[in-house]
Parts: structure tokens; sequence; C-alpha cells
């Protein structure tokens, strides 16, 4: 069975959309294995974020993820990563039906949700926000 990691980022849980979201997700059979609601320090959401570093909106991105609570999850089922992804839409413009075309956000860093891109970012975020799910299994 395949992880992946999603973050419903500030905005969305200041809107309280975290519930909404959250379902989406199990409605599709993914299982939810972890979810905590925590505020990220600048060195977590920089290290979660370090692919961008450089780019004109790195700075923006990461004081978006800090600027309240995210709702930080780890969910498994059958080709889990690429699922969210299509779930979650595109980063900008994301058409309706999508998690991020259907709810409303501020736009830039804001986009409700993130989701892990690949195997390797899965493991590298996990060990980043959920370092003993990594070393107990
Ligand atoms: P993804 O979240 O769809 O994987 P990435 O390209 O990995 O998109 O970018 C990570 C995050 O950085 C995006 O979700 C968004 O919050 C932010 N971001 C990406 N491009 C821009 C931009 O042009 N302006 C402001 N923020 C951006
Ligand atoms: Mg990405």
């Amino acid at each position: 069975m395949e992880r992946t990691l999603v973050i419903i980022k500030p905005d969305a849980v200041l809107k309280g959309l975290v519930l909404d979201v959250k379902t989406r997700y199990i409605l599709q059979e993914m299982k939810l294995q972890r979810s905590v609601t925590r505020v990220l320090d600048l060195h977590t959401a920089s290290l979660l974020y370090a692919e961008h570093r450089g780019q004109f909106f790195f700075e923006g991105l990461v004081l978006a993820m800090v600027s309240g609570p995210c709702h930080v999850m780890v969910l498994s089922g059958r080709n889990v990563i690429c699922r969210v992804r299509e779930m979650n839409g595109p980063t900008r413009d994301a058409p309706s039906g999508t998690i991020r075309g259907d709810f409303p956000s501020a736009g830039g860093p804001f986009n409700i949700v993130h989701g892990s891109d690949s195997p390797e970012a899965v493991l590298r975020e996990i060990g980043i926000l959920f370092p003993k799910l990594c070393t107990d299994e």
C-alpha cells in the first residue's frame, strides 16, 4: 500500500475547511494513518519546501505556511500519491471538481493543500513531519 503526505494549509484550516477536505480523501478509499494540527516553525516550513529555495515566491510561501496551524496527514491507499495530486488539482487555475478549484483561496501560496509529488518526496516529507513513523515502519 502506498503512502502520501498531505497538508491542509493555514488559510484553509482557519476557514474551517479541514473536515470537508479530509472527507474528500476518505470517500476515495484512502486511509488516514496519522493526522495532527500544528503550527510549523520557519525551519520546518523551509525544509519542506527546500526545492523552491531561490524562487521569487519562496519567502512568501514559507511565511504563508507558518501564518497559522496546518493540518498534516499521512494517507495510504492504492496509487495514493498520484490520486491525491489529481484530486488537489493543478497549482494555479484549478478547475472545479478539484479541491483547489472548489474551495476559495487568496491565491499565491494560499492554494488550500499540499500533496507529495513522488515516493522520494513522501519519505522526505514524512521524515520531516512524522519522524517517528519513519523509524517505526
Ligand atoms: P504544488 O503545490 O502544486 O506541488 P509547487 O510548484 O511544488 O506546486 O509549488 C509549491 C507551492 O508554492 C505551491 O503549492 C504554492 O503554494 C507556492 N507557489 C508555487 N508557485 C507560486 C507562485 O508563482 N507564486 C506564489 N506561490 C507559488
Ligand atoms: Mg510541489
